[in-house]
């Protein structure tokens, strides 16, 4: 331990009854839901970024926290691992997930800052040998520093776009070296301020032949884990190329990589592309594209990307019973891509945030298994559908228009609208909620 989390002692399940803030009530890591152990099903991970690097800037005001780590030395960067790894040890979640630029100091040279981050990955290695904390993904920063302003894959300016790929390749790398499950790609600068500048049919293009490195690199290397990328529709540009699921999925289709790349799908940029949460998942589940998710919460009245831990266990448990409709997680989880609010000062609200929201996974987690061992959302759902199950009507999915119109008028048809029941349901879902 290093001091900066004092004497806060690891967390631990102490049941709903406990009134002890350092404990966790719900999330039991060992108790069976389904048929797995909830941290199995859940695999939660701290977002480096947040929790470490993040100093409590917003566009109004500078640092706000005062953590002994700050800096952009290489001796920073050891003591800011040796901090993250107490706090993974306090949390005791199975998972931590980081950017390039969250664990290592920018060198004077590209050269520079990979050696950086191969020696703080070398810290990591043996850290997490020794404490079995593992890597949920790994990503490369391309949207921070002033070189990423017109995107990467996608700049106007070809060096860029090889920086980019040097980045990529860096990252891919030492995510592999530390058994990473996934690697994910967030582009918060792919994308335009003003179509005034921008020939966005040539950006399009340029991402899709760089994402195709992406994806022949992690086979070169025997890469196991997923490719994934993170839909956002704006912030930090105006307007970001990879809007939301439906989109992400017609522009990996039209590259021919939809069975190579998955998504990770976030809570606050589904509402930012105005969708729910658990509309994002069950249309990237519908697809086959689901691979994890980043958990978080924005303010509903600010419309920004806030990112706060969350605290809504009836819209968790929506989405949990997404993940597990769809069988849930193989190599995603649940990343907390959330940070404290800038006037949360103390190492305790950086632990205490993360035992609250594991606390609403783990509830949402069990609502939603709870919701799903009933049945009675899909006894519904398959009462409404029943017709379809009639031979004549998946048969009817293979006939020309005009065979179709044909039938109508030969059986003089006139079908009588059913009631959809949505206030029955929504009733249902509360007494498990
Ligand atoms: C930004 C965001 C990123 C990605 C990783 O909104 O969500 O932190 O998750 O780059
Ligand atoms: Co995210």
């Amino acid at each position: 331990m290093t001091g900066y989390f004092k004497d806060i002692a690891p967390i631990r399940y102490a049941g709903p009854d406990s009134d002890d803030e350092f404990a966790y009530r719900h999330y039991d890591p060992d108790e069976v839901v389904m048929g797995k152990r909830m941290e199995d099903h859940l695999r939660l991970a701290v977002a480096y970024w947040h929790s470490l690097a993040y100093e409590g800037a917003d566009p109004f005001g500078g640092r706000t926290y005062d953590r002994p780590w700050y800096g952009d030395t290489m001796e920073a960067a050891r003591a800011k691992a040796d901090a993250a790894f107490d706090l993974f040890a306090i949390l005791g979640q199975p998972f931590f997930c980081f950017h390039d630029a969250d664990v290592r100091p920018e060198g004077a040279t590209f050269a520079e800052s990979r050696r950086n981050l191969d020696a703080i990955c070398d810290i990591f290695a043996a850290k997490m040998e020794q404490t079995g904390t593992k890597l949920l993904w790994g990503t490369a920063n391309m949207f921070s520093h002033r070189r990423w302003m017109a995107g990467a894959a996608t700049n106007p300016d070809p060096e860029i776009f090889a920086y980019a790929a040097a980045c990529v390749k860096a990252c891919m790398d030492v995510t592999h070296r530390l058994d990473g499950q996934n690697y994910v790609l967030w582009g918060g600068r792919e994308g335009y301020e003003t179509l005034l500048n921008t020939d966005l049919g040539r950006e399009a293009e340029q991402a899709g032949r760089f994402l195709t490195k992406v994806v022949e690199y992690k086979h070169k290397i025997g890469f196991k884990g997923a490719i994934l990328i993170e839909p956002k529709p704006q912030e930090p540009a105006k307007h970001q190329y990879d809007f939301d699921v439906a989109t992400v999925y017609g522009f990996l289709k039209r590259f021919g990589l939809e069975n190579e790349v998955k998504l990770n799908i976030e809570q606050g940029h589904a509402i930012l592309a105005g969708h729910s949460f658990e509309h994002e998942l069950a249309l990237a589940a519908s697809l086959d594209m689901l691979g994890s998710i980043d958990m978080n919460r924005n303010d509903y009245q600010s419309g920004w990307d806030t990112d706060q831990f969350p605290n809504n266990v009836p819209e968790t448990a929506l989405a949990y019973y997404e993940v597990l409709r769809a069988g849930g997680f193989t190599t995603g989880g649940t990343n907390f891509d959330a940070r404290v609010r800038r006037q949360s000062l103390d190492p305790e609200d950086l632990v205490l945030a993360h035992v609250g929201a594991i606390d609403v996974c783990a509830r949402g987690l069990k609502a939603a298994a709870a919701m799903l061992e009933d049945g009675g959302l899909e006894r519904m759902r398959a009462l409404r559908y029943a017709g379809w199950d009639r031979p004549e009507a998946q048969a009817m999915l293979d006939q020309p228009l005009d065979r179709i119109a044909a039938r109508v008028e030969e059986r003089d048809l006139d079908p009588q609208p059913v009631s959809g029941g949505q206030e029955r349901l929504e009733n249902w879902v509360n007494r498990f909620v």
